[in-house]
């Protein structure tokens, strides 16, 4: 009677199988660069963003689409479809139940004119690139299969250069399949639980279970690219930057493919429009006299300045000269984990911000432009100079925003409900070491970046921790050198595994929320405790990265009871008398929990979603956001470097 759910997983399993095969035996790093698309005088591109055609195989094994080939022919003529926004996730936009909690695969299909400029030319590389489908996905054109990915958020890419040249001036069908099935080996991990007892459960009955506190949206969240290149192309451009007595350094290394014979010259502008260094070739370093840093927000008076790297590769090919522009903001900035302290630019920097989620009514976990901005905006109300991206990668364009406004980035993986002892084996290892690849050839080259975290709240004190940390974390730091490298953890520091292998230790703790709820009196105390204990045994910089509190806006009670307006500002308020007497020392952040109310799953314990947003779902305030704001202005007024005032 295990038939449904094991065909679920059968079916992720086959998937993830062939994927690793073809991983197997590779090196080190990923093969190929992942920079973001963009329109230059040599590349052009098209998004296919809009309403696709949508199906969920309901068929009981949830194997029908593949049985039928629903690749291969238009999907509405496989049956009933949908009109379904892309980016988006699937579950809410519609009143169906059963699709609102849909597990296993379901089928995205679009046709698609490719521009005939694009399929006459041989020389044109034309690419499929999906920014982000959760969780696994296989990609097929025209019915070809092109490619498959694992991992919910992060992109990936196809060449479908000769599928679409071969049809020219004819539509192009794209049909993309999904499935959202988590297992001990996926990341984020989970479970399917198959109900067998027949008197409770209908037949072939099975549940998704996680370990995580938000609601498993899926879909194809970000936006779906076709782009091309010329066929000999920048493949990957990496920048790092350093500081030598006021003269920025640039040091760089570009990838080509398809040619060996070629040349690349760099330009590097400033936002005046003035080149302020030049360079050659594919590996250097460019200097900048007098360089103007990269500053987090309210760090000094002009932050996040941006340079632009502009590189030219030009090839002599049989048919002529061909040649291929990449642009590339810059900014030039340190990061160090230095004793006690964390500095940008040799300066002390205090993370005074919040955790997000990609959360909102209706899109799930889709982009949204103004959702995005909304939230930028109120990052910048609250005097907030940093937050996590709890607990998976953001969109790419949160990113730049973050470069483009000077907001500090910890960057963490999906490596969230680490949990199970089976998920500390080496299937799931080899795949976090991969994610982190991902991870770091997508974000290496943004200012705002400054740390790793390779996961949230694992159950870092069972035995099998230590290695798997000290794994991750050094193949972290082997990939990217210049960034510290972190994970999120909950336990004790006298039995953590993986604290050893950190440069900052992260601690989430609910005093009075989850232990001695109510009792508001204890939080100071055993805030103090746990900071004392935690730098007692490890002598490194910590950061509050996650407490709060419940609101249900609108309730309110006084003296404060748990869930109320009141409770929450109290509780946030023990936290910060308490934050207050260790951040002059080795205390080097705060983030609240969390900076908006988002979707979980359902439980006892969840009033539809995680309240502890101090902006609700509908990024409006709480009671608890302008005593953030008080005080988060307050602390960049006394940690600026520069004599401004800052007027929140
Ligand atoms: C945590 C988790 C976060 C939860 C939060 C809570 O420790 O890291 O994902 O949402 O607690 O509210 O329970």
């Amino acid at each position: 009677m295990q038939v449904a759910g094991a065909m679920v997983g059968a079916l992720w399993v086959t998937g993830a199988a062939a994927l690793w095969a073809a991983l197997c035996g590779r090196a080190l790093a990923l093969e190929g660069g992942m920079l973001y698309p963009q329109e230059t005088p040599s590349r052009e591109r098209k998004d296919l963003n809009g309403l696709w055609d949508f199906r969920a195989d309901f068929s009981e094994d949830r194997n029908q689409g593949f049985r039928e080939r629903w690749y291969q022919r238009p999907l509405r003529e496989s049956g009933p479809v949908l009109d379904m926004p892309v980016p988006s996730s699937f579950n809410d936009v519609g009143q169906d139940r059963k699709l609102y909690s849909f597990i296993g695969w379901v089928w995205y299909e679009r046709q698609v004119l490719v521009p005939r400029s694009w399929t006459q030319d041989p020389g044109t590389r034309v690419m499929l690139r999906i920014s982000s489908a959760h969780y696994y996905a296989i990609v097929w054109v025209n019915g070809v299969h092109v490619t498959e990915h694992e991992g919910g958020h992060l992109p990936f890419e196809a060449d479908i250069s000769k599928l679409v040249q071969f049809s020219p001036g004819e539509l192009n069908r794209i049909t993309i399949a999904i499935n959202n099935t988590l297992t001990p080996h996926t990341l984020p991990p989970g479970i399917i639980e198959h109900m067998t007892d027949s008197s409770r459960y209908p037949k072939y009955y099975f549940v998704q279970k996680t370990n995580f506190d938000f609601f498993n949206y899926a879909g194809l969240h970000r936006s779906v690219f076709l782009y091309t290149t010329p066929v000999s192309y920048i493949d990957d451009v990496t920048v790092t930057t350093d500081v030598d007595q006021g003269t920025g350094l640039v040091n760089y290394e570009i990838v080509v493919k398809s040619n060996e014979n070629f040349e690349l010259e760099l330009l590097l502008w400033d936002k005046e429009g003035r080149v302020v260094a030049k360079g050659m070739g594919a590996r250097g370093q460019l200097a900048v006299p007098s360089a103007q840093l990269w500053w987090p927000y309210l760090m000094h008076e002009q932050p996040a300045y941006l340079y632009t790297l502009e590189v030219t590769l030009v090839v002599q090919t049989g048919a002529g000269i061909v040649s291929d522009v990449y642009t590339l903001p810059v900014g030039i900035r340190t990061v160090e984990v230095v004793h006690n302290q964390f500095l940008i630019n040799g300066k002390p920097f205090y993370f005074h911000g919040v955790n997000k989620h990609e959360d909102a009514d209706i899109r799930g976990k889709g982009f949204d432009w103004a959702l995005v901005m909304k939230d930028f905006n109120l990052l910048r109300w609250l005097g907030a100079n940093s937050f996590r991206t709890s607990h998976y990668p953001y969109a790419e364009e949160v990113m730049q925003l973050c470069d483009r406004y000077g907001i500090v980035v910890i960057d963490e993986c999906p490596g969230v409900g680490i949990v199970l002892p089976e998920s500390f084996k080496n299937i799931s290892l080899q795949h976090h070491l991969e994610v982190m690849e991902e991870l770091v050839r997508r974000d290496k080259n943004h200012p705002s970046v400054v740390m790793w975290s390779v996961a949230n709240e694992p159950v870092s004190w069972l035995a099998p921790a230590a290695y798997y940390f000290k794994t991750v974390i050094g193949h972290t730091k082997a990939l990217d050198p210049t960034r510290p490298v972190t994970f999120v953890s909950n336990s004790r520091p006298e039995v953590d595994r993986g604290a050893p292998y950190v440069d900052v230790i992260c601690i989430n703790n609910y005093y009075s929320w989850y232990h001695d709820y109510g009792h508001l009196e204890v939080i100071q105390l055993q805030v103090n405790a746990a900071f004392e204990n935690w730098y007692k045994l490890y002598q490194k910089p910590i950061i509050q990265s996650e407490y709060g509190a419940d609101n249900i806006p609108g309730f309110h009670q006084d003296p404060p009871l748990m869930f109320s307006e009141e409770y929450q500002k109290f509780v946030l308020q023990q936290y910060h008398f308490a934050l207050d007497q260790k951040r002059k020392d080795y205390v080097i952040g705060e983030l609240i929990w969390n900076f908006a109310d988002f979707m979980t799953d359902q439980s006892p314990r969840r009033v539809i979603g995680n309240k502890k947003g101090i902006f609700t779902r509908q990024r409006q305030p709480k009671g608890s956001a302008f005593l953030l704001r008080e005080r988060y202005w307050k602390i960049a007024n006394e940690t600026i470097c520069w004599q401004i005032k800052l007027t929140g």
